[in-house]
């Protein structure tokens, strides 16, 4: 059997074994590192089919170009008419229904806060609004993108009862129940929620 050559580039981040290239960048992170969702496209889509047992139901996509900031089209039923708090959870988990998608995502450690905010969560797309018609809305956001490290896909949507105070209200009560504003925006019940999962473009 003919030996076959295998060099490895760490500064190239790349491999050859023989003549041919088969490795990329990501086959030399440390273990310990955050694994990235690397979608090659350069236009990427998601879409997230919300349901729950509160009869609000709904779909959201999310379609991103390149690196650019990713946009966010909803359209809901079942609201009552006003503020509604809508984020990404960290988790695509709905075996325990709304309540296993875990807390607001927030890969950089920040409180909550309103998207505008250099102070919030990645997950915090602030407050969408229902009337008597329903609930559509767009939403452009440069802190949840479709790849790479801190990419949403496979983690949840969710929609909220009550209006979000954008970490701007009551915090003196820790605990599930309790006044959080600096962690869940006091929003309420999760109404509806789905995992965001890719789609084609
Ligand atoms: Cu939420
Ligand atoms: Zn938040």
């Amino acid at each position: 059997m003919a030996a076959v050559a295998t060099s490895v580039n760490l500064s190239a981040k790349s491999a050859l074994v023989g003549s041919k290239k088969v490795v990329t960048a990501r086959a030399f992170a440390p273990a310990s590192a955050r694994r990235a969702l690397v979608v090659e496209a350069a236009d990427k889509k998601a879409v997230c089919v919300l349901t729950g047992t509160a009869g609000v139901e709904g779909v959201v996509t999310f379609t991103q170009s390149g690196d650019g900031p990713t946009k966010v089209v909803g359209d809901l039923k079942g609201l009552a008419a006003g503020k509604h708090g809508f984020h990404i959870h960290e988790f695509g988990d709905t075996t325990n229904g709304c309540m296993s998608t875990g807390p607001h995502f927030n890969p950089h450690g920040k409180d909550h806060g309103a998207p505008t905010d250099e102070n919030r969560h990645a997950g915090d797309l602030g407050n969408v609004v229902a009337t008597a018609d329903g609930c559509t809305f767009e939403i452009e956001d440069v802190q949840i993108p479709l790849s790479g490290v801190n990419s949403i896909i496979g983690r949840a949507c969710v929609i909220h009862e009550l209006e979000d105070d954008l970490g701007k209200g009551d915090s003196s009560e820790i605990g599930t129940q309790g006044k959080t504003s600096k962690t869940t925006g006091n929003a309420g019940a999760r109404l509806a929620c789905g995992v965001i999962a890719l789609t084609p473009a």
